[in-house]
């Protein structure tokens, strides 16, 4: 794969409704689109769907665009690599920045997939046909709200419903949603807005049978997480911690957490998603696809990776038409009855680019070489 141009397209696409965590409200959401042309003459289409702000992590769209043009562009542009490894060795110099470098990688899978005619399922290993989507429901003005949205995603079929906590949003929600819901697969996720003084709430929080609570502490922070896990039953799902198969090796020998969500994205690409996914897989880890908002282009690679075995929890993959008031790919997935969507069997990512879109939606256009 030797890569002869590559295009970044910023892109902001309005947004349905906004969507509040423990780190603020988004209300606008825009993306890095990594559009790359190979010296054989096939388009990739990647994405680096960092947030606009440095609240999830230190990345953002804008020092995407940065470290694209000024740091990776020029390290891969021009170069004869025989695989994904070695194009991603060849990054190893730049420390993190993790969303930019997995928005030149997913468009390096793409073309490869493309050009061994070869769909990206098979590519990387994947076993299933179909994965289990669930829905994930931002902090609300009251719980009636967010009972009603609840009950609305249920009815679509969702398998699971992972919503946000914050100090003050927290047991009572769940409380209310166990009373009016039963036993329903519930997860929340915190943001990293706790720190270890709330082991009390934690070990309430225990009573509920929660599938998992996603990230509590501090992303930098996989030792206090090991001492809660000690505390209390329900398992720690590890979300901002975890930027690598290393991260991951570490989170696992420290017992910080029972589960992962994979974000391809916040790792760096599909590549490291793999090996986190094989490293949790050797220990008894179970992981699944966290998501970070991406249009139908970012979403078809968390598709694709999610078909690998050991993701076993629904993954973070609704449809994003319920997000944004548009798509960059025409016809994108949907989910069905049973919560499922279906993994895309042809080469490239399955689902056809619209280019018009792209233009339309760019705030910002850079090209390199
Ligand atoms: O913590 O999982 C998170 C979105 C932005 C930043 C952090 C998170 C999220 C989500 C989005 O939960 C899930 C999705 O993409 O549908
Ligand atoms: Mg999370």
């Amino acid at each position: 794969m030797k890569i002869k141009k590559i295009v970044l397209h910023k892109v902001e696409i309005p947004i349905v409704t906004s969507f509040t965590t423990s780190f603020g409200t988004l209300t606008n959401k825009p993306t890095v689109i990594v559009k790359i042309e190979t010296y054989d003459g096939i388009i990739g289409y990647g994405e680096a769907a960092a947030m606009p702000f440095p609240f999830y992590s230190p990345d953002t769209i804008d020092i995407c665009m940065l470290a694209l043009r000024d740091y990776i562009a020029p390290l891969v542009l021009h170069k004869d690599f025989p695989d994904v490894q070695s194009l991603m060795d060849s990054l190893k110099i730049i420390k993190k920045h993790t969303f930019a470098k997995a928005g030149l990688e997913t468009a390096v899978w793409m073309a490869l997939s493309i050009q061994q005619d070869t769909a990206l399922k098979v590519l990387l290993g994947g076993t299933q046909n179909k994965v289990a989507v669930g829905a994930r429901i931002g902090i609300k003005k009251t719980i009636e709200e967010i009972l009603d949205e609840i009950a609305v995603k249920l009815e679509e079929g969702f398998q699971r419903i992972k919503i946000k906590i914050k100090p003050g949003w927290d047991i009572t929600v769940v409380e209310a949603i166990r009373r009016k819901f039963g036993s329903i697969l519930l997860m929340v996720d915190a943001n990293s807005a706790y720190t270890l003084e709330d082991v009390k709430l934690f070990k309430a929080l225990d009573q509920y049978s929660l599938t998992m609570i996603e990230q509590p502490l501090a992303d930098d922070d996989i030792v206090d997480h090991s001492v809660l896990q000690k505390e209390i039953t329900t398992p720690i799902c590890l979300d901002e911690s975890i930027l690598s198969a290393d991260d991951a090796r570490r989170a696992i020998y420290l017992h910080a957490c029972k589960v992962i969500n994979i974000k391809p994205g916040r790792v760096g690409g599909l590549l490291e998603s793999k090996k986190i996914h094989d490293v949790c897989q050797k220990h008894a880890v179970d992981v699944w696809c966290g998501g970070m908002f991406e249009t139908g282009i970012g979403r078809a690679f968390n598709i694709a990776i999610s078909s690998l075995p050991n993701y076993v929890y629904p993954g973070d993959i609704s449809p994003i038409n319920l997000f944004y008031v548009d798509d960059l790919v025409k016809d994108s997935f949907t989910v069905d009855h049973y919560g499922y969507v279906k993994v895309p069997e042809e080469p490239g990512l399955g689902f056809d680019v619209d280019e018009k879109k792209i233009e339309r939606y760019t705030v910002e256009k850079v090209t390199i070489g």
